[in-house]
């Protein structure tokens, strides 16, 4: 494996925040026209993010601080997410883990806040997914990136779906992270990793559909069809890996087709974006991207701690 560089580690974290501002104003749009987004990608206005990013800045400040033990700290890590959303509840959530938040700032253990919601059985959601890219940076393989990421996913996703989503794309971060730049990306090997740290049947049918789709290279809206385009882990999580997979040198057009495959589109783009910036470095990020990204030095300054 590559070692990590300070300009994909700044990649990984822009990219993810890129997907998310520029994907939120098409979020819940059964279909993208490319001329809109087009025409968001050109405007002057600041890029703002979402929850997606204000979690991830989360996760990924409580890993820089807890840098020499690589150890997650879940009783601390629920009350930091927690008080994230009191600060700025205007940033785009949705009603779901909110209610968990509520419950964790009134004092209730995450491990029951948790199963208070969907017969016990919490939630499938994408939120924990949405976050976790910040854990490939802190990982020192594959399987502890993706034991890193179902325990930081267990503290608001307490179903099973929540937490392999959440393992799926930290595991992809991870090796998109730490894959050659220089030879093009092997797909069968790439899928053929996260199988083996994802075991669960739908996860492994999720990853042979990708790989078939990689083949046939479809349009975004067909995508949606095949793979998701919703708020569930299983719903969007492969959508997002098929968006990089298709463009795993090009974070900008990975990106742009998360978008264009509609629904929650900016948990999407910001899952395919950190893939992609990974990859590639935050360098190839398109500048005009960047320079109206509010968070962007907020955000180049923690990649710089973590790596
Ligand atoms: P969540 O826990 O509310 O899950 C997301 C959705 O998944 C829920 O609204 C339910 O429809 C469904 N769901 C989850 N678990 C179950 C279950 N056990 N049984 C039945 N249905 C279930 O929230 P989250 O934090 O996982 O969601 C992240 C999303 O919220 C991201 O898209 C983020 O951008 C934000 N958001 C979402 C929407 C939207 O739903 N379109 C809108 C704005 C913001
Ligand atoms: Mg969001
Ligand atoms: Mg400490
Ligand atoms: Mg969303």
């Amino acid at each position: 494996t590559t070692p990590i560089t300070r300009d994909r580690a700044r990649g990984l974290l822009l990219g993810l925040a890129l997907g998310d501002a520029l994907g939120a104003p098409f979020e819940g749009r059964d279909s993208v026209d490319p001329a809109d987004l087009v025409a968001e990608e050109l405007a002057p206005s600041g890029l703002v993010h979402t929850d997606d990013t204000a979690l991830a800045l989360v996760l990924a400040e409580h890993l820089a601080e807890h840098r020499e033990t690589t150890v997650l700290e879940e009783d601390l890590l629920a009350r930091e997410f927690a008080d994230a959303w009191r600060a700025e509840p205007w940033r785009g959530y949705g009603s779901g883990t909110p209610k968990v938040f509520g419950l964790i700032n009134a004092g209730v253990p995450w491990r029951d806040a948790t199963r208070a919601f969907y017969q016990g059985q919490g939630s499938f959601g994408n939120g924990a997914a949405m976050r976790v890219a910040p854990i490939a940076l802190a990982g020192t393989s594959l399987h502890h990136a993706a034991e890193l990421a179902r325990r930081s996913a267990a503290v608001t996703h307490a179903h099973k779906h929540g937490q392999h989503g959440t393992a799926c794309q930290a595991a992809a971060a991870y090796l998109a992270l730490h894959s050659d730049p220089t030879h093009p990306l092997p797909v069968p090997a790439f899928l053929h990793d996260l199988a083996r740290v994802v075991r669960s049947g739908p996860w492994h049918e999720k990853l042979d559909r990708i790989a078939e789709l990689v083949r046939r290279r479809p349009e975004p809206q067909h995508a949606a069809t095949a793979l998701g385009n919703d708020a569930s882990a299983l719903g969007s999580v492969p959508t997002a890996l098929l968006a990089f997979l298709l463009n795993p040198d090009r974070a900008n057009d990975a990106i742009r087709y998360a978008i264009r495959v509609g629904g929650d589109t900016d948990t999407i783009a910001a899952m395919a974006g950190a893939l992609a910036g990974a990859r590639t470095g935050a360098a190839a990020l398109p500048a005009a991207w960047l320079r109206r990204l509010a968070a962007a030095r907020r955000l180049r300054a923690l990649a710089d701690r973590l790596s």
